[in-house]
């Protein structure tokens, strides 16, 4: 153990190969996408596809039943030794289905009891579900946080369903970004660890995001993973088609230096399909597809 690393947190991320650095190299995660909802609308998401947010955008993820998410966690645990993590993000919010995460998680741990339980969520519900997150002794959580200011959000967030109403412009942005941050506060006083992901879009947030994590690392983010936005116009999303384009590489290592200093920073994400499996960098899901599962797990 790293000796500025407090032994609880170490407990924590030791075998968790987002939160770790180190553990990537000999630790694997799996995603089960068994969410397909989302609540709020990304201008760079095109819904037929993954979660941008955390995952690999322009892929779809094969879709399950909680039920079939199970049969396939306890085939792969079997399969691959260095499983620690089970994630659910996506294809679209975790916490937008929340039951069907829920239930996941729930009948995962009931047979396999020390994997470690991970979501990725837009953040948008966040507070109405802190407490049963914490409970569940789900440790990690990633927030998607693009802005801290609500013009600046407005022109990343279209409109959001929230309230049994769907809001638009800077109320939409406005009602987002304070309950992310809620989120954000109320799980750190829970003692669980928080990653923030937030994507790099040049000319909208790319100049705001040093603000943003100045405002994650006052309110205890664990890390800080700046992601670039991949636009494909061939996948039709809005930034593509008005011809927003990713940062280049040394455009988003700029950034990173940047910020180094603050929040720790990630910088070995892969940019995961919510189907991934595998060591990060590695993907072993098109081997552990649903046609390809026992029928029953005994
Ligand atoms: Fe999955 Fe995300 Fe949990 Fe990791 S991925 S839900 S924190 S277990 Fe990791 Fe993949 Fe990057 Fe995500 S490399 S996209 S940061
Ligand atoms: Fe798409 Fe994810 Fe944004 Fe929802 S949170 S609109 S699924 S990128």
């Amino acid at each position: 153990r790293p000796a500025d690393v407090d032994p609880a947190i170490w407990e924590k991320i030791k075998d968790h190969p987002c939160y770790s650095e180190e553990a990537h190299h000999y630790f694997a995660r799996m995603h089960v996408a068994v969410a397909p909802a989302c609540n709020i609308q990304c201008n760079y998401c095109n819904r037929k596809y993954d979660c941008s947010n955390e995952s690999r955008p322009g892929v779809v993820s094969e879709r399950l039943t909680p039920e079939e998410a199970v049969r396939k966690v306890v085939a792969v645990a079997a399969a691959v030794p260095e499983l620690s993590v089970l994630g659910i993000a996506g294809p679209g919010d975790a916490l937008a289905n929340w039951k069907k995460t829920r239930a996941t998680f729930e009948a995962v741990r009931a047979v396999i009891p020390d994997i470690k339980l991970c979501l990725s969520t837009n953040g948008l519900v966040l507070p109405d579900h802190a407490d049963e997150i914490a409970g569940m002794a789900i440790d990690h959580v990633t927030i998607t946080i693009n802005a801290v200011d609500p013009a600046i959000g407005a022109r990343i967030y279209p409109w959001i369903f929230f309230d049994h109403k769907r809001r638009t412009g800077l109320e939409a942005a406005t009602i987002l970004l304070e309950r992310q941050m809620r989120g954000l506060e109320m799980l750190t006083a829970r003692g669980v660890l928080v990653k923030i992901n937030s994507v790099m879009i040049p000319g909208i947030n790319d100049d705001h995001l040093p603000e943003v994590n100045r405002a994650v690392r006052a309110r205890g983010a664990f890390l800080h993973n700046v992601m670039p936005l991949i636009s494909d116009p061939a996948h039709g999303t809005h930034f593509g088609l008005t011809g927003q384009r990713g940062p280049t590489p040394a455009e988003l290592k700029a950034l990173q230096d940047r910020l180094d200093g603050g929040a720790k920073l990630m910088r070995h994400c892969r940019q995961c399909r919510a189907d991934a499996i595998g060591l990060l960098g590695e993907d072993r899901g098109q081997e552990f597809t649903l046609d390809r599962l026992p029928a029953a797990v005994t």
